[in-house]
């Protein structure tokens, strides 16, 4: 039965697609690494270095605001958000998880376009080191990936 019903998913071209990637500074050595995660995930996936352009921010809490200034712009498809934050036995990560998770959905849903949540946020260190491009792979490639899954996803919704 359910595989007779029309069935509408995106598909994993990059091609044409123009995504901006805007990445936090703070924790550097594992955003950087997110970076390049994503960075080789559009263009395995087609698209070209022109399509892409990186935006950088000093740390993850600043994301959403530049995101909601790409987003709106005509010539970008989707956004990519890469940051890192790590516990470190301080409240302030509560704080910049919440709103940078909270802003960017807020983004995404006020513009109409996927704006992704590619940010760690982790206890430790060594958690986000696995993410990055170690143990667990690297979430901005799969970050990457939905971008381009979500661009293609709307497309065909709004045929
Ligand atoms: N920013 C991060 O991206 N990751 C963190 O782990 C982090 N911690 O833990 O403080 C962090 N703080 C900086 C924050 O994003 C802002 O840049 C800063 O508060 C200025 O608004």
């Amino acid at each position: 039965m359910v595989q007779d019903l029309k069935s509408i998913e995106g598909r994993l071209s990059a091609e044409g697609m123009r995504v901006a990637l805007v990445v936090g500074r703070f924790n550097s050595l594992i955003s950087e690494r997110l970076l390049e995660g994503a960075v080789d995930c559009l263009v395995r996936h087609g698209a070209s270095a022109e399509q892409l352009t990186v935006v950088r921010v000093p740390g993850s809490f600043e994301i959403p605001l530049v995101a909601q200034k790409v987003a709106r712009q005509k010539d970008v498809d989707g956004v990519v958000c890469l940051g890192a934050v790590i516990r470190g036995g301080t409240p302030h990560f509560e704080y910049v998880a919440a709103e940078v998770s909270k802003g960017i959905a807020t983004v995404s849903m006020e513009t109409g376009k996927p704006v992704i949540f590619g940010v760690l946020t982790t206890d430790t260190i060594d958690q986000a080191i696995e993410r990055a491009g170690t143990k667990a792979g690297n979430k901005g490639w799969d970050a990457a990936a939905t971008v381009i899954e979500m661009i293609d996803l709307l497309r065909r919704i709004h045929g």
